[in-house]
């Protein structure tokens, strides 16, 4: 008799049990349902190098201001790096200390990316306005050189182009690029074998609370130099077979590294290229 009243207490309290536990379970999977409107939590990613953000900054402003941007290989042979930019056998850009050059052949690491500009300028037409950016290579290494480094180069040939045409596009692009209106370019006489004449332009800048200012018209900014450029050399024309009487062109070259350098506040050039995780999360890009 004990027994069975034993028997049908324990089937009660088993019966309760199995309910208490589904009714927990099921309380647990209506918490667990999926939201399909919940926001996605992003993941951390990697970031943009600053010298890939200040390339994207270039070609923003130079396909506003009407520049096509055009590629060439980074492996190049005599006559589009140094012959056809007037760059005679003997001249000292041309020397074994400046230039890395491949074994037994007469192709090179480009020194800079003009090799672009002379073969767009071998294969069409003008009116051009062409702009090129990537890597150059130059036997050099120490705290201010690295032998690989970026460059951006561009270059327009039209009938009646001019040196205020030239200053209007750098001025436009240095405004825009710094965020700044007062900018105060200065435009020195210099030389290069390939723009007849030839400047070199400072702009005007000051160290302001430890920081380089661009643009500065404080009392105690200075002038630094930024770039090169003049009006392309009728030979370079004539060696592209382009009619120099009646064509002309203006040229000029930046440093990208220098540029991010004086934007994003970067002290040595080097930092660029140790890929240090620290440095690329001080400096990097989220878009
Ligand atoms: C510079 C300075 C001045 C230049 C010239 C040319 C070309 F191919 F059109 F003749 N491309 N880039 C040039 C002119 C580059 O860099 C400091």
């Amino acid at each position: 008799k004990i027994n069975q009243i034993r028997n049908h207490v324990s089937e009660k309290i088993d019966n309760a049990k199995d309910v208490f536990e589904a009714a927990e379970l099921n309380q647990k999977l209506s918490g667990e349902k999926i939201d399909l409107s919940e926001p996605v939590r992003t993941q951390k990613q990697g970031l943009i190098h600053p010298i890939s953000k200040v390339m994207q900054e270039i070609e923003d402003i130079f396909s506003e201001l009407g520049f096509e941007f055009s590629t060439g290989p980074e492996i190049e042979d005599d006559f589009h790096n140094f012959t056809a930019l007037n760059m005679p056998e003997d001249h000292p850009a041309r020397q074994m200390q400046d230039t890395f050059y491949l074994k037994d052949s007469d192709l090179l690491l480009r020194t800079h990316t003009s090799n672009t500009q002379i073969r767009k300028m071998l294969n069409s037409e003008p009116p051009l306005k062409i702009a090129a950016l990537g890597r150059v290579f130059r036997r050099d290494s120490d705290q201010t050189h690295t032998p690989m480094f970026h460059q951006f180069e561009g270059f327009m040939v039209d009938e009646n182009v001019n040196m205020g045409h030239l200053k209007w596009i750098l001025e436009s692009f240095l405004e825009k690029f710094f965020e700044t209106k007062n900018l105060e370019l200065r435009f020195r006489p210099s030389f290069f074998p390939f723009t007849e004449p030839s400047a070199e332009v400072d702009i005007n800048y000051a160290i302001e609370q430890g920081r380089i200012k661009v643009g500065s018209k404080s009392k105690d900014s200075k002038f630094m130099e930024i770039l090169g450029c003049g009006m392309i050399h009728p030979n370079v024309l004539t060696n592209c077979n382009i009619d120099a009487e009646k064509f002309q062109g203006f040229a000029f070259g930046i440093g990208v590294e220098r540029l991010a350098m004086l934007k994003y506040g970067i002290t040595d050039l080097r930092m660029f290229f140790d890929n240090d995780v620290r440095f690329l999360q001080n400096f990097g890009f989220e878009e």
